[in-house]
């Protein structure tokens, strides 16, 4: 079984949000060896008639297979009593697959990288602060534009979550 580097996404802006987060993070520690950036709070893309939301981003080195890591993640968002109302709307836990390897994976459940990562300031800065070198379809994640003008606000550093 080889290891593979992968990142996660997290999101949530219904409920305890940096609980709920917190409780995913134990849960993804038991599928790999984990690395966790600063924690976030970003106002909403999307309906802006919503809560902001808290995000944050993990680096997973695991033996799983990508479907297999889908399967656990949604897992995950269905224990965390997962609710989402509308597209790009509130919810309890998003946990996306940004980065598996150095694949591109398109199929019926996956594209990877994430579709958005790209265009997703709450996206690259944690990214950043795990990888300050990452390369993500040939873009250096450090030169992009939106990197210079995030609309997020570092609400904790390093040692917010327990593993
Ligand atoms: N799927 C395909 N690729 C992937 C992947 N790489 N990782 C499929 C995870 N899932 C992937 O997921 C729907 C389906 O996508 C899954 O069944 C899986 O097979 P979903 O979580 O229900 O919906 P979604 O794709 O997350 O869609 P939605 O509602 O369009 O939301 P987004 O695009 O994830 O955005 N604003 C801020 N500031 N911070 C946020 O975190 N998040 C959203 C949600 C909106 N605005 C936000 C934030
Ligand atoms: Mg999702």
């Amino acid at each position: 079984m080889s290891h593979v580097v992968t990142y996660i996404g997290l999101g949530s802006n219904l409920g305890d949000s940096p609980q709920i987060l917190r409780d995913a993070i134990q849960r993804l520690n038991e599928l790999g060896q984990l690395k966790v950036s600063r924690l976030y709070q970003s106002p909403p893309m999307g309906p802006q008639d919503q809560p902001h939301y808290y995000n944050a981003v993990v680096q997973l080195t695991t033996t799983l297979l990508p479907l297999d890591l889908l399967d656990q993640l949604q897992k995950i968002e269905q224990e965390a009593g997962r609710v989402r109302l509308r597209r790009w709307g509130e919810r309890t836990l998003d946990l996306d697959l940004l980065i598996y390897a150095e694949q591109d994976i398109q199929n019926q459940r996956l594209t990877v990288p994430h579709i958005g990562l790209l265009e997703r300031d709450f996206v690259i800065v944690p990214l950043l602060d795990i990888d300050p070198d990452l390369i993500v379809k040939g873009q250096k994640l450090k030169d992009l534009e939106l990197v210079k003008h995030p609309s997020l606000t570092v609400v904790a550093d390093g040692n917010w979550v327990e593993k």
